[in-house]
């Protein structure tokens, strides 16, 4: 299949629409493809491709590009919700979020209650990452901050384990800001929880005190103000089922990868 997908150069959305029809496809006859009725059909298809798809062809674990220290945005802004509301997000701003915890449960072995100096004083990966939102904005920053990955091998996942859910503290319209992807992103060696932004303790605006960084994917996965990781074996019994705040809300795509 490899030398099929590198023998043609169609664009890898486009290969990976044909991969999954290939049953019905004879791909042995690939310079013809572009002028065939079928295919422009199977291309179609392609543009609506999900994650599934593309997981199938894609190394899921290489790395986003990371920049010099040099290359970073002057500032980095907010988008979204810039302050959770409520007196209980309040306070923890007045105590410096001295006593935020972060829960790990769902389909774990051993649930954890971690207070964030705890977190703070485990191993930390730093990277210098762009951030791009669907809203037309990038901004690249040094984001520091524990891996997912050894949160969850701590927390001991149970083999029915399929989706990590990162709940936060703020919601919109009464829904509350939610994300979630797979056990490849969840362990991907950038995916982490980060408590600094540019060296500083992560500000309010960019989801103090810990925001999710997953960089291979789009801004709108990278959830702000989490004070819970959730091991799940399916997304359809979260919020609206589709495994995101504005999955549920807006219909973007829970795969937002490159
Ligand atoms: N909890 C929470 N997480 C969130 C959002 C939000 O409103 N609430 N906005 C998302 C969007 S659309 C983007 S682009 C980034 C923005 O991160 P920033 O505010 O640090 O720029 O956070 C994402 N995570
Ligand atoms: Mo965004």
């Amino acid at each position: 299949m490899s030398n099929i997908i590198t023998s043609i150069s169609l664009t890898r959305r486009a290969l990976v629409g044909t991969v999954l029809a290939g049953g019905s496809l004879a791909l042995s006859g690939c310079d013809a493809l572009g002028n065939n009725e079928h295919f422009r059909e199977i291309l179609k298809f392609g543009e609506d491709a999900n994650y599934a798809i593309h997981r199938s062809l894609q190394d899921r674990m290489a790395l986003a590009k990371e920049f010099r220290p040099d290359q970073r945005s002057p500032i980095f802004r907010s988008n979204g919700v810039h302050m959770p509301a409520g007196d209980a997000y309040a306070r923890h701003v007045a105590s410096e979020f001295r006593d935020w915890t972060l829960i790990i449960d769902g389909l774990v072995i051993h649930p954890q209650i971690l207070p964030l100096n705890q977190i703070r004083s485990l191993p930390a990966r730093s990277q210098i990452t762009r951030h791009d939102c669907v809203e037309g904005w990038s901004a690249i920053a040094k984001w520091t901050g524990v891996p997912v990955k050894f949160l969850l091998d701590r927390a001991g996942l149970k083999p029915e384990a399929r989706y990590i859910v990162f709940h936060c503290a703020d919601a919109n319209d009464g829904s509350p800001y939610y994300e979630s992807f797979d056990l490849l992103d969840a362990y991907h060696p950038q995916t982490i929880l980060a408590w600094n932004l540019n060296d500083e303790p992560l500000p309010v605006p960019n989801g103090a005190p810990l925001r999710l960084r997953v960089e291979r994917q789009l801004g709108y996965k990278h959830a702000k103000y989490v004070q819970r990781i959730e091991a799940v074996a399916s997304l359809k019994t979260i919020y609206g089922g589709k495994g995101g705040f504005w999955e549920d809300g807006a219909g973007y795509e829970w795969y937002a990868g490159a």
